[in-house]
């Protein structure tokens, strides 16, 4: 027994020594230790062994196990290191090789042109309000004072949901609800999509951008509106920019009006941007029709109000020359590249 015992310590010594990865170490290990392994059938046969051989075999067999564990663990170690030697020299970055450049998005033209006007109106103390895109008619148009007969709310204008549901078709929807909830003082802009139901050409899309605001305070004036537009058109286009206002008719305001700016590539000379008038439209705006104001319980005795539309789309395009509307929702890279 003790020469089949040194024969299993030699052999498996050798063995290891010659194996080639870890999975034949491992196979080693069960062939040697496992309980099926070779060790262990010897150890079976101790019965048969005197009580004096007995101890003394029982002492060899363990240190035999205990010198080929040593040699797994021995060649486990080896075989990892030589791994990872070869891993480092295989797997070997080249820092000067070009990288992979990733590609970078841009910011669409008329988020850039809003974070502009946000910004503008936030400089002046209004919070920005943002509110549902699917609307009750009742905030859409019956609190706005726009009757049922009103071409605004004809089929054909406006994206009907049900009866009582459709796509709105600007964003004062948002002020009637914030005037529902604040006490005056409000001071807002809400922009967003709306929506109506054009055809697609060069100057209608069923979906464009508003940005709507209203001022409600006790004793605001048209001079307020006045002041206040006049100074976001100088922002837009510059301090030398002049606006006009002219008489306009909204069912949601009285008085109401229209105000131009200067046209700001030829200085009210005329040109191909203005169509020869000097003169661009940029906003409709007036006081907040009495009305309006009842509805959202507010009490228009106390208090006054102006508001105003501006068309995203509208200045974006005149701002960048651009001729088409569709431009804007076709993702095309070429023109989005080009802001
Ligand atoms: C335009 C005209 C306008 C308003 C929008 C408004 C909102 C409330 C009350 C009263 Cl809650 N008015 N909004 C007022 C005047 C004009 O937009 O031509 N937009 C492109």
């Amino acid at each position: 027994m003790k020469t089949q015992l040194e024969q299993i310590r030699a052999q498996a010594a050798e063995e290891l020594h010659a194996a080639a990865d870890l999975k034949q170490v491992d196979d080693l290990r069960v062939r040697y230790l496992g309980k099926k392994g070779e060790l262990t059938a010897i150890l079976k046969q101790m019965g048969k062994l005197s009580a004096e051989e007995r101890p003394v075999m029982g002492q060899l067999a363990n240190e035999v196990r205990a010198a080929i564990e040593e040699k797994i663990a021995q060649r486990q170690q080896e075989l990892k290191a030589a791994a990872l030697e070869q891993q480092l020299i295989t797997e070997k970055i080249d820092v000067t090789m070009p990288g992979v450049k990733p590609a970078l998005g841009k910011q669409h033209p008329l988020s850039l042109v809003l974070d502009e006007l946000k910004e503008i109106f936030l400089g002046m103390g209004f919070e920005v309000a943002s509110g549902p895109e699917v609307e009750y008619d009742y905030y859409n148009f019956e609190a706005l004072n726009i009757p049922k007969d009103h071409p605004a709310r004809d089929t054909q204008d406006t994206f009907y949901i049900n009866d009582n549901i459709l796509l709105r078709t600007q964003t004062s929807p948002v002020q009637i609800r914030v005037m529902e909830n604040k006490k005056p003082p409000v001071r807002m802009i809400s922009p967003g999509r709306v929506y109506r139901s054009d055809a697609v050409d060069a100057t209608h899309s069923p979906l464009f951008h508003q940005i709507e605001g209203l001022v409600v305070d006790k004793g605001i004036t048209m001079a307020d509106l006045k002041g206040t537009l006049e100074m976001f058109a100088k922002k837009l286009y510059g301090d030398d920019i002049k606006v006009r206002f002219r008489p306009h008719h909204f069912p949601f305001t009285e008085p109401s009006a229209e105000m131009d700016a200067m046209c700001f590539a030829c200085h009210g000379e005329g040109c191909r941007l203005c169509k020869g008038e000097g003169w661009i439209e940029i906003l409709g705006a007036g006081m907040v029709h009495p009305k309006v104001l009842q509805n959202c319980g507010i009490d228009p005795e106390e208090y006054s109000g102006f508001a105003f539309g501006i068309g995203l789309e509208r200045i974006v395009m005149r701002r960048y020359n651009i001729d088409d509307l569709r431009l804007f929702y076709e993702n095309d890279l070429r023109f989005l590249n080009q802001f």
